[in-house]
């Protein structure tokens, strides 16, 4: 059996980064650009591993966006199949949501299976009820399975989801299927140091020689293991340090008979260039020399990057630059207006953002190891370090401040990954439960 297929994630639709209404249609482009090059190159079929969207309350140009896009998918009988994600998940007290719209009218299956004192239930799209575990393609011969977001219940439902495709193996195989991709809005641990809590490499492990194709989102850099797990990365740039990565989206061809069974080519979406720029203002005495300085940094950044004279329409790129170290003077009187018609003069950008991450001598905090403060690893011991200063003024939690820090982080990082309340609220119980016990004279 042969078969090819797209995959893409993190498209995050409706994003108006910056406030910018080109913004917003840059990450409309960059999905149908993946759809056309998916009809161009006759896929079978065409996944989206969760996060289409980049909220669930979307407006209607974002879903006109989407019906466009799915519809030329519709009109080459490509059928698109997705998961929901972190950002486009939807809550069962919302009722219908605007992904499961897109399937009532027939432009998307999306996989969410019911799920059972914890384990998923194999069974095939139903477009009645607009769930289901699977859908088939290829005559049956390859089978599609997908999981929604889970967030920390990911790895238990990975495990749960390995047990019921081993169980239901022979009943697979006389359905006839002989190829098996699944849709997971996950990522790998430890690809990026800021992202916690996701399943690490080992608790995927169940699921090998179950599924012949992982098919990731989640994460915005794209990597591969194993010829296994696949993670295209955002068709967009969604935040400045992803400018960085060579994201796209994978054109993979199935060949049951070949060995391995299938090419997966990771190909990079036109999307308008975004440059970050970071510029030390360290042993700049004032203001004028600050802006001179800025200007011929401008220069030479523009020249490296070997810029067209003038950028094409709707290639101006974006332009974020961080002022980072230690100012010799006080940063009110930096001009930023100054600084950015320097960017304008030598990038010709859509948007330019300035960032003044610098400090002053007064304040240093106490940050373990080197950094500019732009990476969020930094950021991360920057901000424990003021949960543990912060909670140590209070008496009754001061013995006790480091664990604190370290549970408001994660608190922190649940709450921003869009984690239940009730799951909030159970692990800071866990914490508070867990200090009152080892704490020595607690305040009662
Ligand atoms: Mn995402």
């Amino acid at each position: 059996m042969r078969a090819r297929f797209v995959h893409t994630a993190d498209n995050h639709l409706g994003y108006e980064q910056y406030g910018v209404k080109e913004r917003f249609n840059d990450f409309a482009h960059a999905f149908i650009a993946v759809v056309d090059d998916a009809i161009a190159r006759r896929a079978d079929f065409f996944v989206i591993a969760g996060d289409l969207f980049n909220k669930r309350a979307i407006d209607a140009l974002t879903l006109i966006q989407a019906e466009e896009a799915l519809q030329r998918l519709r009109a080459a009988s490509i059928p698109a199949i997705a998961i929901e994600g972190n950002h486009d998940r939807s809550y069962y007290r919302d009722g219908v949501s605007w992904l499961q719209f897109l399937c009532w009218q027939g432009l998307l299956h999306l996989l969410n299976p019911t799920v059972r004192e914890g384990v998923p239930v194999l069974a095939p799209w139903d477009q009645q009820a607009m769930r289901g575990a699977y859908v088939d393609v290829k005559g049956g011969a390859l089978r599609v399975y997908g999981l929604p977001w889970y967030g920390a219940g990911t790895a238990r439902v990975m495990d749960h989801l390995a047990g019921a495709l081993a169980a239901a193996r022979a009943e697979e195989g006389a359905a006839g299927v002989q190829y098996r991709v699944l849709l997971l809005h996950t990522g790998v641990d430890g690809q990026l140091p800021q992202m916690h809590g996701l399943p690490t490499r080992a608790q995927f492990e169940p699921l090998r020689g179950l599924v012949d194709y992982v098919a990731l989102g989640h994460v915005h850099k794209p990597y591969e293991m194993d010829g296994w797990l696949y993670n295209p990365g955002s068709t967009e740039t969604w935040g400045a340090e992803e400018s960085a990565w060579e994201r796209g989206y994978y054109y993979v061809e199935v060949d049951t008979e070949a060995e391995p069974r299938h090419h997966a080519q990771h190909l990079i979406n036109p999307r308008r260039p975004f440059h970050r720029l970071t510029f030390r203002v360290d042993g700049v005495p004032d203001p004028s020399a600050l802006y001179e300085r800025f200007e011929r940094f401008c220069a030479r950044e523009a020249k490296e990057r070997d810029l067209p004279e003038r950028p094409v329409p709707r290639m101006e790129p974006v332009v974020d630059v961080a002022l980072t170290g230690i100012l010799g003077f006080d940063n009110s009187a930096v001009d930023r207006q100054r600084l950015e018609e320097s960017v304008r003069a030598h990038f010709h950008p859509l948007v330019v953002r300035v960032h003044d991450t610098t400090r002053d001598t007064e304040y240093e905090p106490d940050v373990e190891g080197e950094g500019d403060g732009r990476d969020r690893a930094t950021w991360h011991q920057l901000e424990l370090g003021i949960f543990r200063d912060l909670i140590a003024r209070d008496a009754r939690y001061a013995p006790d401040a480091a664990t604190w820090a370290t549970t408001l982080a994660e608190i922190k990082q649940m709450a921003l990954g869009g984690e239940e309340p009730a799951a909030i609220v159970a692990r800071l119980r866990e914490a508070h439960t867990r200090l009152q016990n080892g704490a020595h004279g607690g305040t009662g």
